[in-house]
């Protein structure tokens, strides 16, 4: 490879560098938040950081993919060298590169579908998604080890114009790829943003991911029988709707932010967890197990930690955007907790259980 387009390459290596480790580090933050180990704790406030992180995996994952292709693109006549293997080391260094370009792609792909609400897998997505991006980190670690020499002698070499160019079009290609996808929660970005179908629509102004009907949920949430459960050690409480409306009222503007990407924030009002907990017995910052009406599936039940049934703000929704809840966005009420994920918000809750 001549000098030139080693530098052309560990240019858009040194890019790939920082787009793979903030989307890197942006999913273990939202595995974690999803699957705690116990030395993991995720603050309640401000209520946007998730948002914002989330926001910057999709992004910056999406940015990697024109890189991704860039970078592949100018280092391909190396695919043609002969011989294909010169030495152990030269052996390794391309099986080395094969893990790595496999796994990024699989990252990457599976990614960018899950984006789309596209799951044409039968494996259960984030385990998968996680794991092999442990594979792609260390092999990207390794990647970087053996090439810093390169990159060390490339980086004070000016390219030639056409090297220029190219590298020219690959950051134009990677901006369009951000812009393209950054409307799905930045909302000034949205007239321009060909991916983020999502927000701005649903009932309520609101996108929804999974509908009343879909969770098999309509009868049982509208039903006037419907009663919210409320275990602690002291018993059960439970409460009618009208029960729960005469409590005292919190709002507060907050945001939803799926995981997928998209977010945006409502005006939401209902019952704070710590009233709710006082009410029934318990106290505020006592960890709570909350229960759906929906039964299937993964997303029937989630876990409020300490900090979140501490904070005002965590609420038992019952309006959103000064209306009744819409069914499909969980009626009679629903989660909706400052700073976490989307799948973490729990719709048509029937229980919730301290724990
Ligand atoms: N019971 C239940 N709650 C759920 C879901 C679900 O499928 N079932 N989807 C979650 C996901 S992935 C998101 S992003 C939010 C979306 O809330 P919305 O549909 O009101 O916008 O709800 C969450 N709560
Ligand atoms: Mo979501």
């Amino acid at each position: 490879m001549n000098a030139t387009s080693e530098r052309v390459t560990s240019q858009i290596g040194l890019a790939l560098a920082v787009t793979f480790t903030l989307c890197f580090v942006t999913g273990l933050i939202s595995h974690f938040i999803q699957h705690p180990p116990s030395w993991f704790g995720w603050p309640s406030r401000p209520v946007w950081l998730y948002r914002v992180t989330q926001g910057t995996h999709v992004i910056s994952g999406i940015a990697s993919i024109p890189l991704l292709l860039a970078k592949l693109w100018s280092v391909y006549p190396k695919l043609f060298e002969r011989p294909v293997i010169r030495s152990l080391p030269h052996a390794l260094e391309r099986l080395s590169i094969l893990v790595l370009s496999a796994a990024v792609f699989f990252e990457l792909t599976t990614g960018l579908f899950n984006v789309a609400q596209n799951y044409p897998w039968t494996f259960y997505f984030p385990q998968l998604h996680y794991a092999l991006a442990w594979v792609a980190i260390g092999s990207i670690l390794v990647h970087i080890a053996v090439k810093l020499p390169i990159v060390r002698r490339s980086v004070t070499l000016a390219p030639e114009p056409s090297r220029r160019a190219f590298l020219r079009t690959t950051w134009l290609a990677a901006g369009v790829a951000v812009v393209a996808t950054a409307g799905a929660t930045v909302p000034v970005l949205r007239p321009v943003s060909g991916l983020s179908w999502r927000s701005g629509k649903g009932p309520q102004g609101l996108p929804v991911n999974r509908t009343a009907a879909a969770a098999g949920v309509l009868d049982m949430a509208k039903d006037p029988d419907w009663r919210l459960s409320v275990v602690t050690p002291k018993g059960t409480k439970t409460y009618s709707l009208d029960e729960l409306r005469a409590l005292p009222r919190t709002s507060a503007e907050l945001p939803i932010a799926c995981v997928e990407g998209w977010s945006q924030s409502a005006r939401w009002s209902g019952v704070s967890l710590p009233e709710l907990l006082r009410h029934a017995g318990s106290a505020p910052g006592t960890p709570v197990r909350v229960f759906s009406l929906e039964k299937a599936g993964p997303y029937g039940i989630s876990d409020l930690p300490a900090e979140h049934t501490a904070d005002d703000l965590t609420l038992l929704a019952l309006e959103l955007n000064g209306e009744v809840l819409d069914a499909d966005h969980g009626f009679p009420c629903r989660i909706i907790a400052p700073n976490r994920p989307g799948v973490l918000q729990t719709k048509w809750v029937t229980r919730l259980e301290t724990r």
